[in-house]
């Protein structure tokens, strides 16, 4: 605690309050590591989830000297002005949670030549640029996709008139509003559903903005005959679902739904009745981060990625599993 106390008041400090207090570590260097974490931003509780984890776990770590947190807003420009800032103030490592997936390249060949590691933390970006980071470590959202695309599958096997699907997606660009996407639909294809997307746009992540694409959607489509609604994050479900039952429908029963997290707050509309099906999305990987930084910041090599682990719910699940929730 003294140590954390003393790397907010700045590096001369630090050192000497480490030295003095026999701060040793096995990160590196004497006085432990400065690592820059840009994060995507707070629009969900899987989001503010995925913050604390890191925080307490470089808080916890005594390796780690000191976290600078950056919360992105949900802008690039805020988050590659972040890391401009982490290169500029010569951290250790930068850790990025690139909020979509393309448009790294100078940033990041910026630390590449600066000497500075960056390890992506939860979304990836293009593969084109994978040598400009050391690894990431995240969900596999190809794989999330696959299992909703799974149980739509069973779900609407018999279903002779085929299958209406609307999707609410995640943020445009982002690695998990397309990797959720790819998977679905590649397994729908796949086992030969007949099924229409009726239509598919993106909600941003938020409630706010689930709820507005779903009024939007009631609007142009109407609700009758819609089979499924594919939400990418909880908090768009629980947003489309206010905009079901103010439009004077039932969710979960007029309309089936899937969500991807798992937060409390979405399992809870589980037990309720709401929805039909999650796919969990792990975000308390701070402790293992904290590892990956670590062994990059020694120049140890590690794998290009590193899956989290997490499982699938369906309705006879929900209520034992509520009270496991972390977020
Ligand atoms: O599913 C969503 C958040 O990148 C996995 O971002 C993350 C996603 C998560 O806004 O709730």
């Amino acid at each position: 605690m003294l140590k954390k106390a003393l790397a907010g008041i700045g590096a001369g400090v630090l050192l000497f309050g480490l030295t003095a207090c026999g701060g040793g570590d096995d990160g590196g260097s004497d006085d432990g590591l400065v690592v820059g974490f840009a994060q995507v931003g707070a629009e969900s509780a899987w989001r503010t989830a995925n913050t604390d984890s890191v925080k307490a776990a470089a808080e916890a770590d005594d390796r780690i000297a000191e976290l600078k947190f950056v919360d992105g807003q949900q802008e690039q420009e805020k988050q590659i002005e972040a890391i401009r800032n982490f290169i500029t103030q010569k951290v250790d490592v930068i850790v990025l949670a690139p909020v979509v997936e393309t448009g790294w390249t100078e940033v990041l060949a910026e630390a590449e030549q600066a000497g500075i590691p960056v390890v992506l933390a939860d979304r990836g970006i293009e593969s084109a640029d994978e040598d400009l980071y050391s690894t990431r470590l995240g969900s596999d959202f190809v794989a999330e996709g696959r299992s909703a695309g799974e149980w739509t599958a069973a779900t609407f096997a018999d279903d002779a008139d085929g299958t209406r699907i609307l999707e609410l997606q995640g943020t445009t660009g982002s690695a998990p509003a397309n990797d959720r996407k790819a998977g679905f639909f590649e397994v729908l294809d796949a086992e030969g559903l007949d099924y229409e997307l009726v239509d598919s746009q993106s909600g941003n992540f938020t409630a706010e903005e689930g709820k507005a694409v779903m009024e939007t959607f009631i609007a142009t489509h109407g609700l009758d005959g819609v089979d499924l609604l594919y939400a990418h994050n909880d908090e768009m479900g629980l947003g489309a679902i206010q905009a079901i039952e103010e439009a004077g429908f039932v969710p979960g029963t007029d309309v089936q739904i899937i969500i991807v997290d798992g937060s409390a707050a979405g399992f809870q509309a589980g037990v309720d009745g709401k929805l039909n099906y999650i796919v969990e999305c792990n975000p308390a990987f701070g402790e293992q981060l904290m590892d990956v930084v670590v062994q990059v910041a020694n120049g140890e090599s590690v794998e290009k990625f590193t899956p989290v682990e997490e499982g699938v719910f369906d309705a006879t699940q929900f209520e034992a599993e509520l009270p496991n929730r972390q977020f």
